[in-house]
């Protein structure tokens, strides 16, 4: 039987008709690569609701790897997150007009977790490929990072050896010529970067050290 790699993208938000990081993993369902087959699902853009799609996934599927993506409106590049940090803060309100404050997201849980992928060598390959990218040291305090603090929380706890983590894309093209100013990426760059990602992760079950920080 074939070894699962489950790629999770969110529905659109904030007022955006489209989210690219759903539309990039869903174009990604079954693919094959070696002894490995993607599924991607799909999660609401809502506190508690969108953990809990990726715990069902991650039982029922028991996936070898999970690359969470997610939009970041305004980011330059292909963002490879670092940590994911235990509290909630929401600058907009969530797609259920939630908007939560300054809420830890499991309780007793540590200050934070750290990504299992090989984010620095995933960045060397995005860059190698001709595709902007950059490690990231915060995934934000809104939904995104609640799922990716909740899904290392799961790995955790499971003791698994699956390997977990959260990638941010910067707008498509279409949603940047709505916020002028703004980056954006072709959906079909975004795609390429996440099979580069998912094979770089693959490759590397240990990461390679090469400088990816920040002075400030
Ligand atoms: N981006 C948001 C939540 C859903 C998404 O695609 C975030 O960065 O938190």
């Amino acid at each position: 039987m074939k070894k699962i790699i489950l790629l999770t993208g969110f529905e659109p938000f904030n007022k955006e008709t489209i989210n690219p990081s759903w539309e990039a993993v869903r174009q990604l369902e079954g693919w094959h690569e070696g002894e490995f087959v993607v599924h991607a699902r799909q999660l609401p853009c809502v506190f508690g609701r969108a953990l809990k799609v990726v715990h069902q996934a991650v039982e029922e599927l028991q996936p070898s790897i999970v690359i969470a993506v997610g939009q970041a409106g305004g980011r330059l590049d292909i963002s490879v997150e670092r940590i994911a940090i235990n509290i909630d803060d929401a600058p907009i309100p969530d797609n259920q007009h939630r908007q939560i404050v300054d809420q830890t997201i499991i309780n007793g849980g540590p200050a934070a977790y750290f990504s299992t992928l090989p984010i620095k060598a995933i960045v060397h390959e995005l860059r190698a490929a001709g595709l902007p990218a950059s490690v990231s040291q915060t995934a934000g305090t809104f939904v995104c990072n609640h799922v990716f603090y909740g899904l290392m929380h799961q790995a955790h706890e499971w003791g698994t050896t699956m390997r977990a983590g959260f990638i941010h894309i910067p707008y498509l093209p279409e949603q940047a010529a709505r916020h002028p100013g703004t980056a954006s990426m072709q959906l079909a760059d975004v795609v390429e970067a996440l099979r580069i990602a998912v094979r770089t992760t693959l490759a590397h079950t240990i990461d390679v050290r090469e400088a990816g920080g920040l002075t400030h």
